[in-house]
């Protein structure tokens, strides 16, 4: 076939419409009490797409939810949305994000985001997990049972 600039102004915008149909827009709740405890992502490990967008939603209030120093692959965007607030983060790096709400990372309110099934820096998130472990006070199996949840 032969594809022609006028083919192509037809086909193009066709694509680009399909493609933005594929990136899908996820949705984590910041709640008191979740299935999975007292202050919880819910869900706490989400696995997504690469180009997905994530809204953490302040369900309950006085939550947020900013990604962890040390558990994010080389190069992605860090962030740290507000208290009480709605946030939305498109991640465009592949890998795994470690998250927490600040106010209750000391309860294990974290997460894990694994963006395009790369597991290239589970290893160093690993070794940071450990001491994030010992900053816990209560729920610190969680660290460990949402870590397992990760593709290897
Ligand atoms: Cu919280």
């Amino acid at each position: 076939m032969k594809i022609s600039i006028k083919n192509l102004l037809v086909i193009l915008p066709i694509f680009l419409i399909s493609l933005d149909l594929v990136s899908e827009n996820h949705t984590v709740k910041m709640l008191n009490q979740g299935a999975g405890g007292v202050m919880v992502f819910e869900p706490a490990v989400l696995k997504i797409n690469l180009g997905d967008t994530v809204t953490f939603v302040s369900t309950d209030a006085a939550h947020n939810s900013a990604s962890i120093p040390g558990m994010l692959p080389v190069n992605a965007s860090s962030w740290n949305g507000q208290l009480s607030r709605d946030i939305s983060v498109t991640f465009t790096t592949p890998g795994i994000y470690g998250y927490q709400c600040t106010p209750h990372a000391m309860m294990a309110m974290i997460g894990f985001i694994q963006v395009g099934g790369d597991s290239s820096n589970l290893q160093s998130v690993k070794n940071n997990a450990e001491k994030l472990k010992s900053t816990f006070v209560m729920n610190q199996s969680r660290l460990d049972d949402y870590l397992s949840l990760l593709s290897k």
